[in-house]
């Protein structure tokens, strides 16, 4: 999408003035190698807006947090977040973009598979009031999940999708991308709402966002490149918790399904309920036939 410097409104027109229109998040957790390239990426990727990269670290032992430092002392648009006693992709989203004062923020990896090319037709769809919501899609023509590290991976990511679309009914091609944006007023309405947890937080806010206006999205496709350097962080726990995530979705959104569910977990209860009792008295019965068994024989009869 072309920029086009007559679309922007007063406050815009002073991009280098006041707070950046637009702050990048990105969650971080030992990726030393590459916060920097990073910074670099983005720097050529959208020369024209005033932005900020925050980067959000949960105490990564590699050292990203001093490397972070590096980079603010030398560049006043780079800052750092560091918690601590905590882990965790989306709450570490949640917070960095509450921290923000810009109009539009991105949330994007700091592991470059992220293509940076992507940013400025996502933010600009949203200065120009075209859309709610960018998403960088793997799953429209001209994007490619093909970086993503192996054949479970993307048949873990296909399935999401498949899921989260069929279950939760979320209007997008591609609900497990991690590069995305907003404008933040719409990020700050519904983070109360947002759980906080596991990996996928671009689903988690669609789903918190009220059904009853429709969600003006614009997707850029993107082709998801192999990690170069650091290791991903995606475990068991993580794929549990996002699978408890799109159930409770799935059972909000369908009060049939979470009667369903309700009647279910009943009726199992019940059967293994009546199941033990059985095995009981059943053990029970046995020893009484045997008790019986030999009284007769003692009797003689
Ligand atoms: N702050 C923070 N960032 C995380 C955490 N887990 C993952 N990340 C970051 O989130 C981004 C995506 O994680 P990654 O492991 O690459 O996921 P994958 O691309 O799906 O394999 C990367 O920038 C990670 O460093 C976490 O617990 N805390
Ligand atoms: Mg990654």
């Amino acid at each position: 999408m072309a920029h086009n410097p007559a679309n922007r409104s007063a406050t815009q027109e002073r991009p280098s003035q006041g707070s950046p229109e637009v702050s990048i998040v990105v969650p971080c957790y030992n990726e030393v190698e590459n916060v920097r390239p990073l910074v670099e990426a983005v720097e050529r990727a959208l020369p024209r807006h005033h932005w900020e990269l925050i980067f959000v670290d949960d105490n990564s032992p590699d050292g990203t947090m001093e490397e972070v430092r590096r980079l603010a002392a030398e560049d006043g648009r780079v800052r750092g977040l560091r918690r601590v006693g905590r882990r965790g992709l989306s709450s570490a989203v949640i917070e960095g973009a509450l921290s923000s004062s810009a109009r539009v923020v991105v949330v994007m990896d700091g592991d470059l598979q992220h293509d940076e090319s992507c940013l400025e037709e996502m933010v600009e769809a949203l200065l120009k009031d075209e859309a709610d919501l960018s998403v960088a899609s793997r799953y429209v023509s001209g994007g490619s999940r093909d970086g993503l590290a192996n054949s479970w991976r993307q048949s873990l990511s296909q399935g999401g999708t498949w899921l989260a679309r069929l279950l939760l009914g979320v209007p997008l091609t591609d609900p497990m991308s991690g590069f995305f944006a907003l404008p933040r007023h719409r990020f700050e309405a519904v983070a109360p709402a947002l759980s906080g947890r596991g990996f996928k937080i671009l689903l988690d806010l669609t789903m918190m966002m009220p059904t009853s206006e429709k969600l003006r999205v614009h997707d850029v496709p993107m082709v998801f490149r192999e990690r170069q350097h650091g290791e991903s962080k995606l475990g068991l726990k993580v794929m549990l918790s996002f699978a408890t995530m799109l159930l409770q979705g799935a059972c909000r959104r369908h009060p049939v399904l979470m009667a369903g569910s309700a009647a279910a977990t009943l009726a199992g209860s019940a059967w293994l309920g009546r199941a033990l009792g059985r095995r009981k008295s059943g053990r029970h019965g046995g020893a009484k036939v045997r008790a019986r068994r030999s009284r007769l024989l003692r009797k003689g009869r």
